[in-house]
């Protein structure tokens, strides 16, 4: 509640006295209404709910989908009243959309960062606001973490390495030479992917990465790239693809040059969303590291602890797991996503 008072008046008149005064009364009587909102970072009134706003990145893989789904529907199930924001994969929206929620003084914000950087100013006004952030599916650099509540999401780093450790042990002798498709540029997961495979395939010096280059997560994405790849590379014998889609993307370039994928060149992806999962079961696919896109209902029980007061871990990372061709055809039926 404003109990503000008017500064010294000086000699200039009764007026600006008579003024001031009004105006701290009008700010009393407001902030005593009934109907004046709480301050934003109070917790709801009991039975209220909780209104989360959420930015996230676009809509530009199965995972993204998946995820999209996970949360709003987590959000139904919790009783949270969510506003959703699509970025369309660009920083400029997600920024907009997080002061937009600011304004409407939600009771937290949480947000997929499409890429690590530029966040600090936008986080240190929903901190100045009192709105608590959860960082969900992607990290931010930012080195101030009171910025945020709790960050959750898989490990990145692991996921590269566990692609990288497969290629280790079934490579065959002799000189390896693999393509990369990287995903955003600046994306965490593009990054801690790419760091996570070079230090694993540093174990065997004859497999090599001769050409890497993003194709932004998307299915075209991955085969413009690898069109040029294949026109580019004298020798391909791996295609390391940072998700399924660019993966999907790639395996259309490969059977266009009229090669086989999965057999001519081995095909290593991240994420296993159901199209992926299908063609690994078909051979299309030799390995897939899952990257789980179902973060709905731990971000809904995170979000009511963090409006709650309660204490929440800085850190949550996603459980998840690895498929062969053979592990792919026996759970692909069951599959969630
Ligand atoms: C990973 C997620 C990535 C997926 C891609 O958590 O941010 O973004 O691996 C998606 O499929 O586009």
């Amino acid at each position: 509640m404003s109990t503000k008072t008017p500064r010294l008046i000086s000699r200039r008149g009764v007026l600006a006295r008579v003024a001031a005064t009004v105006a701290l009364a009008a700010g009393l009587a407001a902030c005593s209404s009934p109907a004046s909102a709480p301050a934003p970072g109070a917790a709801p009134a009991a039975g209220e709910p909780i209104v989360m706003g959420f930015s996230q990145v676009g809509a530009e893989s199965g995972w993204r989908t998946a995820n999209t789904k996970s949360i709003q529907d987590s959000a139904a199930a919790a009783g949270v009243e969510l506003k959703f924001s699509d970025a369309q994969q660009k920083q400029e929206n997600q920024i907009k959309a997080i002061r937009s929620f600011i304004q409407q003084k939600v009771d937290v914000i949480a947000f997929s960062p499409v890429v690590e950087t530029g966040w600090d100013a936008v986080l240190l006004e929903a901190k100045r606001a009192n709105i608590p952030v959860i960082l969900t599916d992607r990290a931010v650099d930012s080195e101030d973490t009171t910025l945020y509540k709790t960050f959750l999401g898989s490990d990145f780093v692991a996921e590269g390495k566990k692609a990288g450790d497969w290629l280790v042990q079934n490579a065959p002798a002799g000189p390896v030479a693999v393509v990369e498709l990287q995903g955003t540029t600046g994306a965490a997961p593009a990054i801690d992917r790419k760091e996570g495979f070079a230090e694993a395939i540093a174990a065997n010096p004859n497999i090599s990465v001769v050409a890497s280059q993003t194709g932004d997560f998307t299915r075209s994405g991955g085969k413009q790239v690898m069109e040029a790849f294949l026109k580019s590379q004298p020798t391909i014998n791996v295609v390391y693809a940072h998700n399924d889609d660019m993966a999907l993307g790639a395996i259309e370039a490969i059977e266009a040059a009229g090669k086989v994928p999965g057999k001519d060149i081995t095909i290593i992806s991240v994420d296993a969303v159901k199209d992926g999962m299908t063609a690994l079961s078909e051979g299309k696919i030799n390995f897939i590291v899952e990257c789980n896109p179902l973060l709905g209902p731990q971000l809904m029980d995170l979000a009511q602890k963090v409006v709650a007061g309660e204490p929440v871990p800085q850190r949550v990372v996603t459980e998840e797991t690895t498929f062969t061709q053979e592990q792919a055809a026996e759970v692909l039926a069951s599959r969630q996503y």
